[in-house]
């Protein structure tokens, strides 16, 4: 089933207006929009981090710089907005809000680049591998845990499982309770994917309405960290930020459905594109 929690009276998230801080003013600038970085891509991965860069970028972000571990690439042909460089050039680099874990791998350096990140103050979206670390070295849940700014974590169910230290079983069978129990645990946001993505800090919970499982795919948590992301970068709270997010990706994928009456072969890269249509068409 679609949704097999109870709702009981949370609310559907939907919105149906812009979110204030996406305006865009007449004298604004790329600054005013905020830069991102991204730390990822190890060997075989250079295409998770770049799609959350082209996502970031689709979605309004200022400027992102893409810190790639195991590639040497100069410029990504399809999206040469973007910034490449390696992970320590970034880290070295100031920026307004982190992305780190698209394809970064579970390397020595990797566990280093998230531990760095986990002890500075800007906002920082945690993904794929960057989860996968925080759940192999107990000592960075303190880390976590202690930021005067909450991350933001989001796990599918197998990476939420690794930071519970149970079963994925577990995790789907009570989605809420295991959302909400992350939240604590690492004081921080938690977006738990899947069908019926939960969206929660310690305080709140909301379950998203959009989405369809032609986003059971290839690089679509990768691009999600990258919309979450840009509209941190945009100014929006983290929490906001992050409902937001994944109601546009999955309402990029919904009208997806619907113009090409399909419900196979949606790639990451046309769910951006649609997430932006969703974007711009809302009052
Ligand atoms: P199963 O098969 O059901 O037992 P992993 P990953 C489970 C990078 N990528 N409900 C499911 O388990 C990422 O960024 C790079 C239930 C599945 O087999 C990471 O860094 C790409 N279970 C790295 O690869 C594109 C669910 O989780 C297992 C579930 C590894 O990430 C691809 C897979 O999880 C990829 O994004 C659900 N809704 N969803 C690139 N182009 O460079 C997932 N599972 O082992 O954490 O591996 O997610 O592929
Ligand atoms: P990842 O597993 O990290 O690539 O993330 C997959 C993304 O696609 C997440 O945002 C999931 O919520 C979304 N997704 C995957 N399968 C479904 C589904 N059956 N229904 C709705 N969203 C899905
Ligand atoms: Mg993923």
């Amino acid at each position: 089933p679609a949704n097999a929690f109870p709702t009981g009276d949370l609310q559907l998230y939907q919105p149906d207006t812009l979110p204030p801080k996406l305006q865009r003013y007449q004298a604004s600038h790329k600054g005013s929009y905020g830069t991102l970085g991204i730390l990822g891509g190890a060997a075989g991965m250079a295409g998770a981090p770049l799609l959350a860069g082209r996502a970031a970028l689709r979605l309004g972000a200022g400027k992102v710089r893409v810190g790639l571990l195991g590639s040497a690439l100069a410029v990504d042909l399809v999206a040469p907005e973007l910034m490449l460089t390696t992970a320590r050039e970034t880290l070295n680099q100031s920026h307004d809000v982190w992305l780190a874990g698209p394809g970064l791998g579970q390397s020595p350096e990797a566990i280093d680049l998230v531990a760095g990140l986990l002890g500075r103050q800007e906002p920082l979206v945690l993904d794929a591998d960057g989860l996968n670390v925080l759940s192999s070295q107990p000592e960075l849940a303190r880390l976590c845990a202690e930021r005067h700014v909450p991350a933001i974590l989001t796990p599918h169910p197998a990476e939420a499982a690794r930071l519970l230290a149970c079963p994925t079983s577990q995790v789907q069978q009570d989605r809420l309770e295991a959302a909400q129990e992350l939240a604590q645990r690492y004081q921080a946001v938690i977006v738990l994917k899947g069908s019926g993505t939960v969206v929660c800090d310690n305080k709140c919970v909301s379950i998203n309405g959009s989405g369809n499982a032609a986003l059971a795919a290839a690089g679509q948590g990768d691009i999600l960290g990258g919309m979450i992301a840009a509209l941190i970068a945009q100014g929006m709270s983290s929490l906001e930020a992050a409902k937001f997010g994944v109601f546009l990706h999955g309402a990029g994928a919904d009208l997806w459905r619907q113009e090409f009456a399909a419900a196979i072969g949606l790639t990451a890269s046309e769910t951006i594109d649609y997430a932006r249509k969703i974007l711009n068409r809302l009052p």
